[in-house]
């Protein structure tokens, strides 16, 4: 199959995700920088999208989504990214935390977790796929907790036990930061927190956080995806560092599309 047919067969639509995600907006710029006028790519969710794979999987159709690792759908589909010369999604990425400024003063055990909480992009796997298996959101991460005392030991070393303070932390209902964002949670509520964990649109999840209504967020991927957030509200936040390395965003494909480069849709 020639490149150009995957153009009218799908009728020149990239299927994104919510429209507030960081890679909607490397979409759009990879559009603007490979002249991919003809090209739309089409607001839905992360599960939206990854249901539309699914069912072009199963008849071995093309489809184009916007994707990322870690993500379960590199373990449960043959995926491929789409080359992106020109860097329209950036490099590599890495995701960070960041709290509402206050939180040392005032819950200095949740901000010493949060602070040294820092995994791999395999065990974000782990915990994403339980819960594509069915699994609870929290069960899933609780499971994993348990199963690796010695990682989260690092984390709560020298942590101690509260007595009931509260601790909300906010995300955005992508896979991978359900996981991550639920791991943290149990793990805060191990050490003595009640945890609440608040699903919001990527803006309001660093606005939250800024304003100091959330207490924190291990869910900003960096330098690029978040570089416009962390502009707007970064000086209101204290940066935490790196919580995994090693990520990636871009166009992905099925590995039966006969396309390799982004440059292949022109
Ligand atoms: N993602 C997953 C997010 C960051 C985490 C790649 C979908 C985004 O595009 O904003």
């Amino acid at each position: 199959e020639a490149a150009g047919d995957y153009g009218e067969e799908l009728d020149y639509t990239i299927t994104g995700i919510d429209a507030g995600a960081g890679i909607m907006s490397g979409a759009e710029q990879a559009l603007e920088d490979y002249g991919l006028e003809d090209w739309s790519v089409q607001a839905s969710s992360d599960a939206a999208m990854t249901q539309a794979l699914a069912d072009a999987y199963e008849n071995e159709e093309p489809i184009i989504v916007t994707g990322w690792t870690p993500h379960w759908k590199f373990s449960d589909f043959d995926l491929k990214f789409l080359e992106d010369p020109e860097l329209s999604f950036g490099e590599a990425e890495d995701i960070e935390t960041f709290v509402r400024q206050d939180l040392q003063d005032d819950e200095p055990e949740a901000y010493e977790v949060l602070d040294n909480f820092n995994w791999e992009g395999e065990h974000m796997n782990e915990v994403m796929l339980e819960i594509n298996e069915g699994a609870d959101e929290d069960e899933a991460a609780r499971n994993w907790v348990e199963e690796n005392e010695d990682l989260v030991s690092e984390w709560t070393d020298g942590v101690d036990e509260v007595d009931g303070g509260e601790i909300e932390l906010v995300l955005v209902a992508w896979d991978s930061e359900i996981a991550s964002t639920n791991v943290v949670g149990a793990v805060l509520e191990d050490i003595g927190y009640d945890v609440t964990l608040t699903p919001l649109e990527a803006n309001q999840m660093f606005q939250a956080v800024a304003d100091g209504q959330a207490d924190g967020m291990v869910a900003a991927w960096l330098p690029t995806t978040h570089d416009h957030l962390v502009e707007d509200f970064g000086d209101d936040l204290d940066s935490l560092g790196v919580n995994l390395e090693g990520a990636q965003t871009g166009l992905v494909v099925p590995e039966y599309m006969d396309i390799d480069s982004i440059e292949d849709l022109q």
